[in-house]
């Protein structure tokens, strides 16, 4: 009879464990992007249940990243435009600068590189609108994206 139990008590777990497994959410993304200053994703989603997200960037090209670099960076969708603007000038810190509006930024890879960046999910607000761009000059007109919280 104690053994029956155990089984019994085993099979709960291991539901419970598939159900978690079914229900846990996709916390990374994979961006792949290449020397046609393109990358193959426009929007994405991230779910209240991550506790960080990931985005792995992936350069898919040949050329350098002095001539085609390529980042992830992250800001609300209304700050988009000035800080694209003003990172175009860092060029020695990889168009990069130390504005707090400035979410998460991944850094500049040429071809044949890829990187990883985490951020934590609690920096972000629900209804808001974040906006994901390169900002290697001239990229952000053909790599950008949107980006919001979902439950
Ligand atoms: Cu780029």
């Amino acid at each position: 009879m104690a053994n029956v139990k155990l089984v019994i008590v085993s099979l709960v777990m291991l539901v419970g464990a598939i159900n978690n497994a079914i229900a846990s959410p996709n916390c990374t993304v994979t961006i792949h992007s290449n020397d046609q200053i393109h990358w193959g994703i426009d929007d994405i989603k991230v779910s209240k249940a991550c506790e960080t997200f990931t985005i792995n960037l992936i350069h898919d090209g040949h050329l350098d990243k002095g001539v085609m670099g390529h980042n992830w960076v992250l800001t609300k969708e209304q700050d988009k435009e000035e800080v694209a603007k003003a990172v175009i000038l860092e060029k020695e810190t990889d168009y990069i600068n130390d504005d707090p509006r400035i979410i998460a930024h991944s850094k500049l890879i040429g071809g044949g590189q890829r990187t990883t960046i985490s951020f934590e999910v609690n920096q972000l607000q629900q209804g808001q609108q974040y906006s994901y761009f390169c900002s290697y000059p001239e990229h952000i007109g053909l790599m950008q994206g949107t980006l919001e919280l979902v439950d």
